[in-house]
Formats: C-alpha cells, structure tokens, sequence
C-alpha cells in the first residue's frame, strides 16, 4: 500500500480550495445555515424595548465576535505570508534522501511567514529588529519547516535561556515599554550580562536589522542541520536563503519615519510586488561539513552564536523559492500557519546544538495554546499533503472523522493497521549518531570565545557600515537610563574591538575602557557585509520605486522618456505633486498624479527624479514640501535625478558637496555621488543610463556632507 501523494506546484492550492468560500455566491447565514432576514436590527420587545434573548442570530454574531482573536505569537508576533514553489537544481542524492531535493521538474508547493521579532502583531513593521523567515514545504514525504532567521546567528547558545531573552528584550514588565525596540535597559542588562550575545548584537545593529524589503534581504537556518543520503551517511549542514534582488536596507532615519507614515511598509511592498507578478526569488543554499572535519574549526560547529564563513565552508547554491501568490485571507491562513523545527522529512535530520535541542520541544509546545489544543495539523494551512494516518484521536476542534474500530497498534480487529514503515517504505529513521557523555549542566570549551567572530563581523564591515553600527549602539544603548549599564556594555564590547569601545562611550556618555581591548582577530569575512558580499546584486532596478516630482507646466517628453526608460527596467514609478487628479504638461498634455505630498513621503521611495518645464519647477521651488523631498532622499543616500530646468530645483535645495549640470555641454551627463543631472529637456539616453546604473546601486553612501541637509 503505498501512502504516497503526488504533489506538484498546484497540489496546496487544489487543497485550500476544498474549504474556500465564496462570500458573493451566498445569502447571509447564520453558522447553522438558516438564512437570516435582518442583520441590523436586533430582536426586541416593542421597537423602544429590551433585546430579546431568543434572537439567536445576534447573540450567535457577538459571540463569534467576542472570540475572534487567538494569542498572538509569543515571538514574532507581527507577520506576513506568502504562497510559492520551490524547486531543486540538481538531484541531491548523494547528500540527502530528501525526495523534493532530487528532481528539478518538481515544483513542491511552500508557504512562508516573514516576521519580526519583538514587536506586537499591531507594531511596525521597520523597526530595528530580527526578521523571521519561515518556509512549509508540503512534500510528498510530509511537511518539511525550515524556520529560520535573516541573521545567520542567535543571542544566546542554549535553548533554556530563550526566556531570559525575550523577557529582556520585550517591553520591560512594569509598563510595557518601549514597544518593538531593544533600546531600554532591561535588554542592555541583559547583553552585559551574557557576553555570548555579543555577536548577534553586531549584527542587530548593523543594516541588516533595517531590511528595504522581505523580498531583498537573506534568510539562514541558523542552527546546525543534518543531511542523511540514502545510505544513512550523515553530513552536518547550514541552510541559506538568497535573494535574486540582492541584499538592501534602509537607513536608520528611515526607517523611524515609515514607522509612521506606512508601518505596514514590508507588508505591503511584499503583497503589491505579487499583486504585480514580480514574484520574490530566493536561491536556497546549503553549506555541507563532513563528519570528520567537526573539529577542524576554532569555533564549535555546534554553536549557535557562530557561522561558518563562507571562506571556509563556501555556500552550494541548490534550488530556488518563488513566491507567487498571496494569501486569501490573512488569519486563516498567515496568522493559523504553525512552523515547527521538529517537522523534518526522512533525510534531513537534526544536531547537538544546544539552542536547536530546546527549538524541537518549543514550537509544538507553543502552538497546543496559541491553536487551542492538538489538532492544529487539521487547519488547512498546517494540513500536510502526504496522507496521515495515526492512532491519535479526539481533542479539541477535531474535525477528521476518523473510521474503523482501532485506535491502537499493534492491533488484530483492523489489519494491524496503520503500520510502522521500514525505511525502505520511506518511514523516518532517525541518525544513529553515536552518543556518550556524562549527565552535566556545561557547555565545550570553544561555546566560550564569545568574541572572536563578533570581531571577524567588525572587521568585514565597509566603512559607512561600521558607522551605521557605531551611530546605532549610539541610540540603543543612549536610551539605557541605567549609567552602570551603559558603562558594562561598553565593557564587553571593548572585548571585541577597543576602538569601537572608545566610539560606542563617547556617544553614550560614560568614560572609555581604562585600558583599550579588543580581540586579536584580524581575519575578514566579505560576505558577511552587504556592502561588499558578492550576494549584494547592483545592476538591476526591477521592482525599485521611483518618485517623479512634478506640477503644473511640467516638461513632458522629458518626463516620459525617463518614465518609460525607468518601467523597461522593471522600476515602479509614481507621480508625486501638490494635489492629486490631472497635471498639464507646457504643451498641453497630461498625465496622472498618484500621489500628493500628504499621502506619500521620499521615505517611500528607493529615488527621487524631477524633469524640467519652466513653470513646474518654478513651482516646486517655492513648495517646502518639493524642497523636502529632494533633501531627504539625498540625505539617506538615495539616487537623486534631475533634467534640465529640473536641476534648478536641486540647486535650490541645496545638495551639499555635489556638482550639478550647469557649465558643461547641454547634452553632458554629470553624475556625482549618486546626483545624475543633465542641462538638456526631451531625453537622452546617456542620462538614462546614468540614472539607471545609480540607482542599481540602491545607497550612494559617499555623501560625506549629507549630515549638513537638514531633513
Ligand atoms: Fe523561534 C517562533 C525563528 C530560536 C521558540 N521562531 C519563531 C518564528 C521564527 C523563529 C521565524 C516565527 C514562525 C512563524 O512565522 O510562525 N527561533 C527562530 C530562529 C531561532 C529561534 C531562527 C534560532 C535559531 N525560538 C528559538 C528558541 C526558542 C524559540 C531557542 C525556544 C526555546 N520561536 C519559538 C516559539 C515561537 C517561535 C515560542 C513563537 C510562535 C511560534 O513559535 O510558533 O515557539
């Protein structure tokens, strides 16, 4: 009898549609299927008197009403999903059984929930944080959850201090704030106390807290894995998401303002780009260590606070995931969808990793309460699409109705039926792994270098990065009310590097380290920057979004052309102006604002572009709001373009340090820092280019006096 399915890239969809309904093919119901004459009136006695307890229409809505929310995740609270395939490049045979790693033509369906960590479901989504990066695999073999993280490391080394953690970093107990933030004492406390967050926290405070986008950032299994082929061979591995877009953040500013003007910003740019079919795309990477080569490093592969540089071990790119459809409805799905690190499929198997150990038991534990008790595999989101066939029964919410007269095994009434299967029948075996060891509360002695790789990571950031993380320990650690705290942090961090130690005090006001630390690494690690990671694509623009500013008596021609120059290479464009409705151009044609100032913000945009026509820039000139515009994108570092009597609003704003179109030739492109202008109105090509390529490169970060822009 065999129990296998075939799944391919529709088999989930074809599932959820079983249970989809179709609110417009309806009458109005009550739950037991009685169609309802009146919904906005209640039953009552007499039209001025009380509200009869026989209406059981009413008193069924507010009940489901007063029951409509369901804890939400004790981390990672605030999330967005997304459904898609994924595909394997190669067979893997001879790493792993895995059977939706073997064949390039399957397409095995996935869903994934991208999150933030410490956030309340209702906080926003940009803040410095931790983003979760889940994906099901419904394979053939059951459901496979990779539950990982953007940052390749975790705070802690050992699952039993995961509540310390969180308790520390979520809002402190006595008022519950600050909200989705790390800068308040209690965390800092926390990091001074625990050395081993050392790492992390270099990473928390660099850009890769700050992602531009789900779709542009990457993703790591971060615990150690197994891979176990067919022979039962096992090799320890390390999962890798990469995004096709490259790897971009915003900056630290930004990201503070978008908190208010769009706190659904990573939400909504990841709905809209598969609303507009430009489908998010990760290539799935693993890094494979050998069994006899566990000792070979100076770090314990076994660690969680440390990654293995690509340098050692580099990364095999093997398959990829498409993200293709959104949701239908957000809390059947993304908010029911329960991930698991336990949920494994015959040849991937788990390690000793003290942190992992503690995430097999959590995540099952968590959902019995968040999911109100054990049949939350029944919810459709969560339903495998292998069959499933066990003994376990009854419960609460228990909607399989199970026939036959057997709930047990071994049994003689049912055919002995279900039955273990051999591993030859695919039934999972776990790794023989080799075990010995006394019962002790201790971690190996390598767990304790906490600062050697937190100073690799320091010493692999390009310049404008090391800033980043120097004005960030500025702000998080400013915040701390408590001078003793801010003092021990400093401390520990001038075990990793004493003249970040030396920076990190001057911003916070307490004296430097008495004697300059620092750990005597002196490696870099390239990849681990995403400035200088050979993953960080910059030469392409698909999906960027461009403002293009303009009023009444714009240039038209010049408008359009670097409009469609900007869609041909996959950018989203928007009109920005005073007012929204129909702008005229000086000739008299027209075109359609999307945005006015008060609905939008540069903040908003990946670059800022302005073409010419006298009497627009005349106007934008004399508007606060234009002027703004211009000065904050240049002061985050964004492209900023400009045509003709467009570059004159560029002067006006003041860009400091930046040449603009103005002695040369008409038809000469002067592209500075990131600031791509031309004299000449109607086009050119060149300009395009220009425009284009700094775009492509998402930051210009060699501004040096963009500090001088006040916006
Ligand atoms: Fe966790 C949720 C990722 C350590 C306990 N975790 C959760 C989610 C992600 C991660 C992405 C959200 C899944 C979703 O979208 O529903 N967690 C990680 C990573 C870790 C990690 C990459 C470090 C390697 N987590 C970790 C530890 C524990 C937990 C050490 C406990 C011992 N995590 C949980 C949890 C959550 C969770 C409490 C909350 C909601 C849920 O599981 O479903 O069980």
């Amino acid at each position: 009898m065999d129990r296998k399915r075939m799944v391919n890239e529709k088999s989930k969809d074809e599932q959820l549609e079983t249970v989809r309904e179709d609110p417009e093919s309806e009458f109005l119901t009550t739950n037991q299927g009685v169609r309802v004459s009146d919904t906005d009136i209640s039953l009552k006695a007499g039209e001025r008197g009380p509200t009869l307890l026989e209406d059981f229409h009413f008193r069924e809505k507010l009940t489901h009403f007063d029951h409509e929310r369901i804890p939400e995740r004790v981390v990672h609270a605030r999330g967005s999903g997304a459904h898609g395939f994924f595909q394997v490049y190669e067979p893997m045979t001879e790493y792993t059984g895995a059977k939706f790693l073997q064949d390039p033509n399957k397409k095995t369906p996935i869903f994934v929930r991208f999150s933030t960590v410490v956030g309340f479901r209702g906080s926003a989504d940009t803040v410095r944080d931790v983003r979760g990066f889940a994906v099901k695999f419904y394979t053939e073999d059951g459901n496979y959850d990779l539950v990982g993280n953007n940052i390749p490391i975790f705070f802690i080394q050992d699952a039993i201090k995961f509540p310390d953690v969180v308790h520390a970093i979520k809002p402190e107990q006595d008022n519950q704030i600050p909200q989705a933030s790390a800068a308040h004492d209690t965390f800092w406390d926390f990091v001074a106390c625990h050395p081993e967050t050392a790492h992390m926290i270099m990473w928390v405070l660099s850009d890769r807290a700050l992602p531009r986008s789900y779709r542009m950032m990457q993703g790591f299994g971060v615990n150690t894995f197994r891979f176990v082929n067919a022979e039962g061979k096992g090799r320890f591995v390390k999962f890798h998401w990469k995004p096709l877009l490259g790897i971009h953040s915003l900056v630290w500013d930004e990201t503070q303002k978008i908190a208010g003007k769009d706190p659904d910003f990573n939400r909504r740019d990841l709905w809209e780009a598969i609303e507009m079919g430009d489908y998010p795309e990760y290539e799935f990477g693993v890094q494979i260590l050998e069994e006899e080569d566990e000792f070979k490093f100076d770090f314990d592969i076994l660690d969680p606070t440390k990654v293995w540089p690509e340098e050692d071990v580099p990364v095999k790119w093997i398959g990829k995931l498409t993200l293709n459809r959104n949701p239908d409805n957000f809390f059947a799905e993304t908010e029911q969808v329960a991930f698991c690190p336990a949920n494994v499929v015959p040849g991937i198997d788990f390690s000793n990793d003290p942190l992992l150990q503690g995430r097999l038991f959590s995540y099952l534990d968590t959902q019995l309460i968040r999911l109100g008790g054990p049949n939350f595999h029944e919810i459709p989101i969560n339903r495998p699409l292998a069959p499933i066939a066990n003994n376990q029964r009854e419960g609460y919410n228990r909607t399989t109705i199970n026939k036959g007269k057997t709930s047990y095994f071994p049994n003689s009434v049912g055919e002995n039926l279900p039955r273990p299967a051999s591993a030859e029948e695919d039934g999972y075996v776990h790794y023989m792994e080799k075990v010995e060891g006394k019962k002790i509360r201790a971690r190996s002695e390598k767990f304790k270098d906490f600062y050697s790789q937190a100073k690799l990571f320091w010493n692999s950031m390009s310049k404008p990065e090391k800033e980043h993380i120097i004005e960030a320990f500025h702000f998080e650690v400013g915040k701390v009310k408590d001078k003793k705290i801010r003092q021990a942090v400093v401390d520990v961090f001038n075990n990793v590097d004493g003249d970040l130690a030396i920076e990190i005090a001057k911003g916070v006001g307490v004296p430097a380290p008495a004697q300059k630390g620092g750990s005597p690494v002196t490696k870099e690690s390239p990849n681990l920057s995403q400035e200088r990671s050979e993953h960080t694509v910059k030469n392409t623009i698909k999906t960027r979004k461009i403002a293009i500013l303009a009023a009444e008596g714009y240039d038209h021609k010049d408008l359009s052309q670097v409009m469609q120059a900007l869609k041909a290479g996959g950018a989203n464009v928007h009109i920005i102006s005073k007012y929204q409705g129909m702008l005229k151009s000086s000739k008299g044609e027209e075109i359609e604002v999307d945005k006015n100032y008060r609905t939008t913000a540069s903040v908003l945009y990946d670059a800022v572009y302005v073409p010419g026509g006298k009497e627009s820039i005349e106007t934008l000139k004399m508007q606060g709001d234009a002027i703004h515009f211009v000065n904050e994108a240049f002061k985050h570092c964004k492209p900023v373009g400009a045509s003709g009597e467009g570059v004159k609003l560029l002067k006006a704003a003041n860009l400091p340090g930046i040449k603009l179109a103005g002695q040369e030739s008409s038809d000469q492109v002067v592209s500075d820092k990131g600031v791509v202008t031309i004299k000449k109105e109607g086009g050119s090509s060149s300009f395009n280019e220009s425009f284009t390529a700094a775009i492509a490169k998402h930051r210009h970060w060699d501004r040096e006096k963009k500090e001088q822009v006040p916006a």
